[in-house]
């Protein structure tokens, strides 16, 4: 337990609902290390649970009032309503995320016949690509399973979760972060096909190195919609080699039936994001082979290879990302550098020596400085468990 968040979090909770809460959670963000957008298409993907995530307070309430506080969003004040209404709250409303799983829990058969009080504190900076919108998920999950003794599976957590985004929330994700936060665990990351849901725990073990999280700290972009497009555009592109080919999705492909068919698809920006999405799958499922054989020299390459494919085939990285990325691989010390996540600002990820980590920030910082004009940060990543009810 982080005691001073929660300490500050429980202090919260008593001052804006009078009194002190009886349960405490935690929900990480994830990390990436390979196979990026490749999860809407049936890919492989390889992430990780972090140590930053979402603190939650909570306490059940007699009646049927729904009240709830983020510190993330001071300025919505307290929110509350009744458990039974499921119309949806004006603007970006946070606690829409706890309507939307309200829904879908529903929609599974579990009932809630009395409201509650939760405050959260998010840890994950804001558009930082760390999943903080899926960390919030699945704390809310672990928080209604507790307070009303629901016993969910945990893969209908993480599918609920991801429905909620998808329904509710609106944008098209895959299921890589859900999963990543309600299966993770520390010291491995989760090497899971995302088609038949089958995944692996692989200790994530890379000798003197470290993984740096580099944040580009560039203000939220237009995320949301150029995400769904590229899903979009991946669908069509399946969709035209779907007229010859038998095939579900593109992560059945490898890369010789692919290239040999491109014709079929016959439209070179789709191409080039059909070639993303078969290519990075079949670079996750080598990175993780490189990994369990401890050639990390290989798995560095790969994730090089990872940036420049999102960069010059999937065309979602920009300025800030590439900067980072690319002026890290050139450091001496790291072993491969790729952003993470989906792109368009965020974060990227070095794997670097640890004695080289103050070398690589201060080489990283004042490249980007002078390029994009503003400090980047950075972050050493612990990996940790899943998200979790504390008591
Ligand atoms: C976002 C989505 F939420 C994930 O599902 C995944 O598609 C990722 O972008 C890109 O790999 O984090």
């Amino acid at each position: 337990m982080d005691n001073q968040i929660f300490t500050e979090l429980e202090g919260t909770f008593a001052d804006k609902f009078g009194h002190q809460p009886a349960h405490h959670f935690f929900s990480p963000g994830r990390v990436n290390l390979i196979g990026e957008h490749t999860d809407y298409n049936g890919g492989h993907v390889f992430p990780a649970a972090i140590t930053i995530g979402t603190f939650g307070v909570a306490s059940s309430r007699e009646d049927n009032l729904v009240k709830v506080y983020s510190l993330n969003f001071p300025d919505q004040g307290v929110v509350t309503f009744d458990i039974n209404d499921e119309e949806k709250l004006a603007g970006n409303a946070w606690p829409n995320f706890i309507k939307g799983l309200l829904i879908e829990l529903r929609a599974e058969g579990y009932s809630f016949d009395h409201g509650f009080e939760l405050a959260v504190n998010g840890t994950i900076p804001t558009a930082s690509g760390l999943s903080s919108s899926s960390s919030l998920e699945l704390l809310i999950s672990v928080v209604l399973d507790r307070l009303f003794a629901l016993d969910v599976p945990r893969l209908t957590m993480v599918q609920v979760s991801q429905r909620d985004e998808n329904h509710y929330i609106g944008v098209q994700t895959g299921i890589m972060d859900q999963f990543a936060i309600g299966f993770g665990e520390a010291e491995k990351a989760i090497y899971l096909d995302t088609n038949t849901l089958e995944y692996e725990l692989v200790p994530a073990i890379f000798g003197d190195n470290v993984i740096v999280i580099m944040n580009t700290n560039k203000p939220r972009a237009l995320t949301e919609s150029k995400y769904d497009e590229r899903v979009a555009q991946t669908k069509e592109a399946l969709a035209r080699l779907q007229t010859k080919l038998d095939i579900q999705n593109l992560g059945e492909l490898d890369k010789a039936t692919f290239d040999a068919n491109t014709d079929l698809i016959d439209d070179e920006l789709l191409i080039k994001r059909g070639r993303h999405a078969v290519y990075e799958n079949i670079r996750a499922k080598e990175a993780v082979a490189a990994l369990k054989a401890n050639d990390l020299v290989l798995f560095g390459q790969l994730i090089n290879d990872s940036h420049a494919s999102l960069k010059d085939d999937y065309e979602v990285t920009g300025i800030e990302l590439d900067t980072l990325a690319e002026t890290a691989q050139q450091v001496p010390g790291v072993l491969g550098a790729r952003m993470t996540g989906a792109g368009f600002g965020g974060t990227a990820i070095a794997l670097v020596n640890k004695d080289e980590v103050a070398h690589l920030e201060a080489i990283v910082a004042a490249k980007y400085e002078e390029v994009v004009g503003y400090a980047p940060s950075f972050y050493v990543a612990e990996i940790g468990d899943g998200a979790k009810a504390l008591d």
